[in-house]
């Protein structure tokens, strides 16, 4: 369906203003700048209350990322904007009641911008929208349940009904979740990770028999190089940059790998002589590699080739034998592709030229605990799966992995997206986790594989699923191929968002449609018993305890834990063999259940509760093994690809600006990137602006183009950027998401993750 939201109703695009990007992270505007939007958005007191407890021993979890905390809690004086922002965000004093969608039909609500969406507050009261109806009206708690117990009562079968799940529920709220719709009999558990580290996973599992991270912290203030590899840090983990700071202390080198000089990473002067300047002005970037989009692969695979080349030369010094020869299966096949690579093949797909490639293998060849850290710039690849695994496959080769100082890094986005996943929200947990579920509570869960993302779309839209419910996250928006998503909801008989603030999938909804207000990590939760605390589990396996203590938005917003215990008994009735009543009552009742299922969560409660919580168990990490087929850790000789620019065309890569938390916007301002007063806009390089007989602020319509699987060229535009000229590789592009989801075809996922491709989608600039 086509969108007024194209052109703005609140802001003028047209004021966009670009000046030159800032070249540093963090420092004293950044505290400026998240204490000006605290106080705007909570007010002196809350401000005062809220960042006080954010991230502390006693206080909650900071819902803005996922890196963890370094032994101890953060200090107060280590302040990061993007942490105090989200908090702001999730705290604000703004509300929406039923007199706000009283007086704004759903029509004009769909017309505003996710901007205006994510500023006007907090959810206060459960709301529906009944068929035909034009505004939300409210609902009480009980017909609201009922209402859904019937429209899932009533479907033929239970995988007709889709349960997603972002990154911010709780372990509980999670691990309870999954039990509801395990209950209910199907395995349709799509989540944001689907669209996010869902290759990481894939390729981990592969490769050494569990799908997270393999360092902690400490392992990376005690490494001596750390790559850093489609991640932006400055903006997205700013927590990080201390982290990296402390590690660059003690001698650490590091290396950036990214199309654009992210600032935080990297101060961009002499493109081949770099430094990133952070806090008090430490440089970080020891080396800035600006690879072309999709490059990562080939040069993972080349750097492997110039590391047996080393050890030609000075046999025994590069590839750890020992290591290769214990633990790991397949080499032989990785060598002998590795060794026949081209390096000029490698030098065309990543345009890094030949001494740089040398510098950087010199750096592996020379560090004795090497670190890789990458995100969404891999992940969200057509063959994101393979670059992952070379990731892999360089630090096996090296015997990087399971020792002190060394190992695997993805960085998580949503602050317990983790976590989720080891709560069992995945559509296709592993038999022994779905077997210990059945033995402790007498259920059946069933065992066929449930839909992903990508696949909850797909059933949506041709009919053969109905009912959508989401605990949390903004799926209409976050979702590739806009209005294809968009029309898959709107074919729903129901659907549901349990959620904190108003967003887009409030507005493009079912035949029937609820609002579910929840409280968040920073909202104090008060059940039967007594005050509740939660679990979070950070991106190095680390768990721990959250505490939200702050007022809530009204007295009618109930805890996620609350909501699916109570739809549960909605749906069962009484007489199950689950004790939903008891769950909402206690919260420690349902961490001794996650103790009984959850491998690693043996005696929860009181680990939990330790000083800095407890890390789980993860064997390649703690003792060199691998639960892997082979029972060894796998090297994988993948063949090498990489993406092609088609002549005359762009390949774009959609990302975030410093003013947004993925869908919730804060701000129209990307100040590391010099953009102000707009998002509408696209970063492109120079000589290609030339090329195309462009000057920079003239505005376009981005037009993707797609090959379909009946060979016809599919397009989607979206309409009118302001072209910005940037410092990003030649044939390359950049803009942010959300505004550019409906460029990202359905159908264009990665291999075996099935993760949307939103880093590499081809497109055409046409003059608006
Ligand atoms: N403030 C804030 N914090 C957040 C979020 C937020 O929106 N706002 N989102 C959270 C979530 S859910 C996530 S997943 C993380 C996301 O964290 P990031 O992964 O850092 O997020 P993106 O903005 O998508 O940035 C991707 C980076 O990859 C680079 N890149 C793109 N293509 C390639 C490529 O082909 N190769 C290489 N080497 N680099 C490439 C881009 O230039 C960019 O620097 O952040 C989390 N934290
Ligand atoms: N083109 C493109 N698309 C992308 C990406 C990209 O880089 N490019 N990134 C992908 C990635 S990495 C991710 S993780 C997904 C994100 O996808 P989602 O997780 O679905 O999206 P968010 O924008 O994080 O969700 C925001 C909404 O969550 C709700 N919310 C916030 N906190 C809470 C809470 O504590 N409880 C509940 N119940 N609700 C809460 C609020 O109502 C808010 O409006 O998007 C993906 N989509
Ligand atoms: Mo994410």
């Amino acid at each position: 369906m086509a969108s007024t939201r194209d052109v703005d109703a609140t802001y003028d695009e047209r004021d966009v203003v670009v000046s030159g990007a800032e070249h540093e992270a963090a420092g004293v505007k950044a505290v400026m700048v998240s204490l000006q939007r605290a106080v705007e958005q909570m007010g002196p007191v809350r401000t005062v209350a809220a960042l006080s407890k954010l991230n502390q021993r006693h206080g909650f979890d900071c819902p803005g990322c996922a890196w963890p905390e370094e032994h101890g809690g953060r200090k107060l004086a280590e302040f990061c904007e993007n942490g105090a922002k989200a908090v702001a965000e999730e705290a604000t004093k703004r509300v929406v009641t039923p007199e706000f969608f009283a007086r704004h039909s759903i029509a004009e609500l769909d017309a505003q911008p996710e901007y205006w969406l994510s500023q006007q507050g907090r959810l206060t009261h459960p709301m529906v929208l009944r068929p035909g109806d034009d505004h939300y009206r409210p609902i009480a708690w009980d017909d609201a349940y009922r209402l859904i117990a019937d429209e899932l009562h009533a479907l033929d079968d239970p995988n007709q009904a889709v349960f997603y799940t972002s990154g911010r529920t709780s372990n509980e709220a999670a691990f309870l979740y999954q039990l509801l719709v395990r209950s209910f009999g199907t395995n349709n558990l799509p989540d944001c990770s689907n669209m996010c580290h869902e290759s990481s996973g894939t390729a981990l599992i592969d490769a050494i028999g569990i799908g997270k991270g393999s360092v902690t912290v400490d392992d990376l203030i005690a490494s001596d190089l750390i790559l850093i590899a489609g991640q932006n840090p400055g903006t997205n983990h700013p927590r990080m940059l201390s982290t990296l700071e402390k590690a660059k202390a003690n001698g650490a080198k590091i290396v950036a790998i990214n199309p654009l000089p992210e600032a935080g990473l990297i101060r961009f002067k002499d493109p081949q002589k770099v430094h990133g300047v952070v806090g008090h002005g430490v440089p970080i970037a020891d080396e800035f590699v600006q690879i072309r989009i999709g490059g990562d692969m080939a040069l993972f695979a080349g750097l492997g080739k110039l590391l047996f080349e080393a050890d030609d030369k000075a046999p025994g010094t590069v590839v750890d034998r020992d290591f290769v020869d214990r633990h790991t299966a397949g080499f032989g096949e990785y060598e002998t592709r590795t060794r026949a690579l081209d390096l000029d093949t490698v030098t065309d797909a990543t345009g890094i030229g030949r001494d740089q490639l040398d510098r950087v293998a010199a750096m592996l060849t020379a560090s004795r605990r090497t670190v890789v850290c990458w995100a969404m710039g891999l992940t969200q690849q057509k063959h994101a799966v393979p670059s992952i695994t070379e990731i892999s496959n360089l630090l096996l080769m090296r015997g990087m992995i399971g020792k002190p100082g060394a190992g695997l890094c993805p960085v998580r986005g949503h602050s317990n997206v983790q976590g989720d996943r080891t709560m069992g929200i995945w559509e296709k947990m592993p038999e022994r986790f779905l077997a210990a579920l059945d033995t402790r509570f007498g259920i059946s869960s069933p065992r066929e594989h449930g839909m992903d993302t990508v696949d909850a779309i797909r059933a949506m839209r041709d009919g053969r699923a109905a009912v959508f419910i989401a605990m949390g996250g903004n799926f209409a928006s976050a979702t590739p191929d806009t209005p294809v998503t968009e029309a898959a909801l709107r074919n729903c008989s129901l659907t549901v968002q349990v959620s904190t603030k108003l967003n887009r999938s409030h507005l493009v909804h079912g035949r029937t449609a609820l609002i579910l207000p929840s409280l968040g990590r920073t909202d104090r939760d008060i059940q039967a018993t007594g005050k509740q605390l939660v679990s979070v589990e950070d991106s190095m396996s680390m768990v721990h305890l959250s505490r939200g203590s702050l007022r809530p938005p009204s007295e009618h917003v109930r805890s996620e834990v609350s909501i699916v215990c109570q739809l549960a008994r909605a749906l069962f009735g009484p007489g199950h063999p689950v004790p939903w009543e008891s769950f909402n009552a206690d919260y420690d009742t349902i961490r001794d259940t996650i103790a009984d299922v959850v491998p690693g969560c043996e005696d929860y409660n009181r680990k939990v509760r330790g000083p800095d919580g407890f890390q789980l168990p993860h064997p390649p990490r703690d003792s060199r093994e691998f639960h892997t087929a082979t029972g060894k850790a796998n090297f994988r000789a993948y063949p090498v690809e990489w993406v092609e620019i088609p002549h005359g065309r762009l390949v774009l890569q959609t990302l975030r600006s410093h003013d947004q938390y993925n869908t919730t916007i804060y701000g129209l301002d990307d100040r590391y990137r010099g953009v102000k007063g707009g998002r509408r806009v696209v970063f492109v390089n120079p000589a290609d602006l030339q090329r195309f007989g462009l000057a920079d602020g003239d505005r376009v319509d981005l037009i993707s183009e797609f090959t379909g699987a009946d060979g016809q060229v599919q397009e989607r535009r979206a309409k009118d950027f302001a072209v910005v000229a940037y410092a990003t590789p030649q044939g390359n592009a950049a803009a942010y998401y959300p505004e550019t989801n409906p460029l990202v075809p359905l159908d264009h996922t990665a291999a075996k993750s099935n993760t949307p491709v939103s880093k590499a989608v081809v497109i055409r600039l046409e003059r608006a």
